[in-house]
């Protein structure tokens, strides 16, 4: 890109009129099924969209592309096991509509950075190999041959491989991954940031220190068996609708549902199942029996104040409330942390988390008598400061109650990406464990480097530092996916090569290095033809079960090649002669996992089992009730509340998913259960902070970060009145992005801190 002329990094400013409506009471139902249908005709024909819908979540069908939800291991139903956003992740990414080197010709970068993210992903499916070549403004085609050739002499000239980057979204199949982690490790580094580290790297930490598994412990049925379920700093009915069902289920069988959350979300209210409502048997299922509206990041003292309470339940019915021989024979460090809790003050504890000892103690009465909890959470625990040690919080009050290791009970990190959890798994990892690198070195004969990789984070840092030259992404949008637009921008701005594995255009295409590349993937629900033999790839799910996903589209593009093809031609074209079987792994994916089962444990027998109706579960040890930490116990931990101190005028501002949306994807404009529509930019405040900030209804306001003495701004926000605690707000994530301060992460995780900016509000004098 020519340097004088620079496309804008910042989602759009335009205003596109606003309208709003109540929040809705009761998520899904047929508002939904009218929904999924019009967003699959939108991009496709019916029959198609009937087609790849009736295949989606089945048996011998395609793996979701939407959230990492499970599927039930037993029968499926036939009416479809997939919800409304599993129909719009569908017609997002099997959308007729392409786009080849034509209309790049016709749009320069500088034009397609003008439009907005909705309108950038509604343009079509990227349908041939394009190149962006130093000063040139439009993007133009390549060979495949030459772009291989190409990035391969462009990371061969680098002085050392720690100068090259290599992120991964959560979509890459199995496959695909390892043989990703094996190329980046076989060049020579461990530079593979991802985007767990901006998601559920915290819980990954929290539970491997305490239970050590990185991964949940729960298994769907467990739900069906569960007392009380716990529901932290989660929307299912947008990102994991499908959880709604077993939620209904959960309730049917008597469980009480105790929801966690600063605003009051419609699908953690009450359920209205869509495939009972086309059938007439619809009614609604209330869902949560007790709804704690806390602070943002109010959770750590909520926690705390429950299980305070608990032990004093405890000293008044002994034997009844904690489970004394779980705690005895598993875990460790009880002493400790219960002389730490009961030192508390729990009337402290409840006003840091900004709800009553009233509240606290209706929880508490659902709690004490019960045997199998659940806790389940996701980016509302994630994305603070003190995550790591929230989530530690958490798993102490499963320990102190025996809910863990046996069913209905555990741990349940609701993971993002559909296959996010299984990149991990393969070895996407910038830390990665040694037993990894000896399996690598045992099967390979090279020798791995052993020096830790960039984060998200400080991949971000390195690029803006002039550390780190060349950007290379296996999917996602990590401009706009990243904290900080501005400075992520400039940090990409400054690399020699940008390259993007990609579907669907997004922003990271048009802010680049001097020279960038796309290269158009098959996707989840395209048909994998090798040589004239069908493949199939295999994901794993939130609850570690690893199975198949088979694709049923003709591809959109004669020109796309599988992600597992590009990482074998483009690591052929890097290392040159290896001892690495590159091409036995393209002619057939049987043998990257006949590999895979060598190198990472739990695989036994993957290419049988993967074909097993349903697949396989993982080896899990906390759901085993075996621990494998130093040891062999699950650790009680030791926490301190950290309340963010706000000035006045300063606000505590969570960053969240719309309904129409799958991260940097904008499917529509419409929030339909907050009952925000045709808008994107808008702020939720509470009415009497409105009132003390002289802010009507619909002002417009600019919104500032200072962190670091840094003036981050993200201009014309419509402000609207909401049910949130007075001193926090609310905003869409990429849209807020340029706010969240790069240096402001998550100890221990580096996770951006996405769910506590600190911002300022300042009403626009012109609109
Ligand atoms: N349709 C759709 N599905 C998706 C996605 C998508 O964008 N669209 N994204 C996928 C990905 S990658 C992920 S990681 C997941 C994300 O799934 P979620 O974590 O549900 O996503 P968020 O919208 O970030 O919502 C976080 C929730 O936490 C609440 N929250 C914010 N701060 C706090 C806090 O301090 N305490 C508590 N208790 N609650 C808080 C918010 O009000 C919100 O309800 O969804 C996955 N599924
Ligand atoms: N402020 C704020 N920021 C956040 C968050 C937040 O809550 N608040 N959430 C964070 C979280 S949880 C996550 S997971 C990250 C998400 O970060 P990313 O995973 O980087 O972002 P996505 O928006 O999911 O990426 C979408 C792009 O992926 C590409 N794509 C889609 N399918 C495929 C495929 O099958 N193969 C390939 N190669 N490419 C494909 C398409 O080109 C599409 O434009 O964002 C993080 N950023
Ligand atoms: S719950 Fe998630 S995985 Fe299941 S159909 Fe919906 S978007 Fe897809
Ligand atoms: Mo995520």
């Amino acid at each position: 890109m020519s340097k004088d002329v620079q496309p804008s990094a910042k989602t759009s400013e335009k205003l596109t009129g606003l309208k709003t409506t109540t929040p809705k009471e009761v998520a899904a139902g047929l508002p939904a099924v009218k929904s999924s249908l019009k967003h699959i005709r939108s991009e496709m024909p019916l029959a198609k969209g009937m087609k790849v819908l009736n295949k989606l979540n089945q048996h011998d069908g395609i793996d979701c592309p939407g959230c990492a939800w499970p599927d039930p291991d037993d029968e499926r139903s036939r009416l479809g096991e997939y919800c409304e956003n599993g129909a719009k992740a569908v017609a997002e990414e099997a959308t007729s509509k392409k786009l080849t080197a034509k209309f790049f010709q016709e749009h320069s970068v500088q034009q397609l950075a003008e439009l907005s993210d909705y309108e950038l992903g509604k343009k079509g499916r990227i349908a041939e190999p394009l190149i962006l070549k130093a000063g040139a403004q439009h993007y133009e085609a390549i060979s495949w041959k030459n772009a291989f050739s190409k990035i391969g002499q462009q990371l061969k000239s680098l002085d050392n491989p720690n100068e090259a980057i290599f992120y991964t979204s959560g979509r890459t199949s199995n496959e695909a991954a390892f043989l990703y982690q094996l190329f980046v490790r076989a060049y020579g580094t461990n530079n593979l940031p991802d985007c767990s580290n901006m998601c559920h790297e915290s819980s990954g930490v929290a539970l491997g220190e305490t239970l050590g598994i990185g991964k949940g412990s729960v298994k769907l049925e467990d739900f069906y068996e569960a007392e009380v379920i716990l529901i932290l700093g989660q929307n299912p009915g947008t990102n994991h609708p499908r959880m709604l069902t077993a939620l209904e289920k959960a309730k049917k069988n008597g469980a009480k549902i105790i929801s966690v959350n600063p605003i009051v979300e419609s699908g953690l209210v009450s359920f209205s199942h869509p495939q009972k409502v086309i059938a007439l048997l619809g009614g609604k299922t209330t869902l949560t029996d007790l709804y704690l509206q806390v602070k943002i990041n109010g959770d750590m003292a909520l926690i705390q104040a429950l299980t305070q309470l608990l032990l004093e339940e405890e000293s008044k019915n002994p034997g009844q409330v904690i489970d004394q021989a779980f705690i005895d024979n598993k875990t460790q460090g009880s002493e400790v942390y219960i002389e730490h809790i009961k030192k508390k003050d729990p009337n402290t504890l409840a006003q840091e988390a900004g709800l009553t000892l009233d509240q606290i103690k209706a929880a508490v009465n659902i709690l004490a008598p019960a045997k199998k909890i659940i806790a389940c959470w996701a980016m509302g625990l994630t994305q603070h400061k003190n995550s790591v040690n929230t989530i530690k919080e958490v798993v102490n009050l499963l320990l102190l109650k025996g809910s863990i290791g046996k069913p209905g009970a555990g741990t349940c990190p609701v993971r993002g990406h559909s296959n996010v959890q299984g990149d991990r798994t393969m070895g996407i990892h910038e830390r990665p464990p040694q037993r990894l690198l000896d399996a690598l070195q045992n099967r390979y004969q090279f020798d791995p480097p052993t020096a830790h990789g960039y984060n998200v984070v400080e991949a971000i840092e390195a690029m803006h530092a002039g550390a780190a030259k060349i950007f290379f992404a296996m999917g996602g949008n990590f401009l706009s996916a990243t904290p900080d637009t501005m400075f992520t921008a400039e940090a990409l701005r400054k690399c020699a090569l940008t390259v993007q594995v990609s579907t669907k255009l997004n922003r990271s295409h048009l802010v680049t290095g001097e020279e960038a590349i796309i290269l158009p993937c098959l996707a989840r629900t395209d048909i994998d033809m090798i040589k004239g033999t069908l493949q199939f790839v295999s994901v794993e799910n939130s609850m570690g079960v690893v199975h198949s996903s088979r694709g049923q589209l003709t591809p959109i593009s004669d020109q796309l090649l599988s992600e597992p093809e590009i990482v074998t031609r483009l690591a052929k074209a890097t290392l040159g002669e290896s001892s690495i079987p590159w091409d036995s792994y393209a002619d057939n994916y049987d043998s990257i996992r006949t590999d895979i089962e060598q190198c990472i444990p739990g695989f036994d027998d993957y290419n049988k089992r993967v074909r097993e109706k349903g697949g396989f579960y993982l080896p899990n040890g906390a759901r085993e009730n075996d621990y494998k930490t130093k040891t062999g116990k699950a650790h009680f931990t030791i926490s301190d509340t950290t309340p963010i101190p706000l000035q006045p005028h300063e606000y505590l501002m969570m960053t969240v998913r719309s309904h129409d949306q799958f991260n940097t994807t904008i499917y529509g404009l419409d929030d339909r259960y907050r009952g925000i529509l045709n808008e994107r930019r808008v702020i939720m405040m509470n009415k009497k902070d409105m009132q003390l900030a002289s802010l009507k209804e619909g002002a417009v306001v600019d919104l500032y970060n200072r962190y670091g003495g840094v003036e981050r701004v993200a201009p014309k926000f419509i402000v609207v009145g909401y049910n949130i605690p007075q001193g926090c707000v609310c905003t869409y994530f990429p849209e807020a992005n340029v706010l969240v301060p790069i240096k402001s992460k998550a100890d221990k995780s580096h996770t951006p801190t996405s769910k506590s900016v600190v911002i300022e509000i300042v009403e626009r004098a012109e609109i």
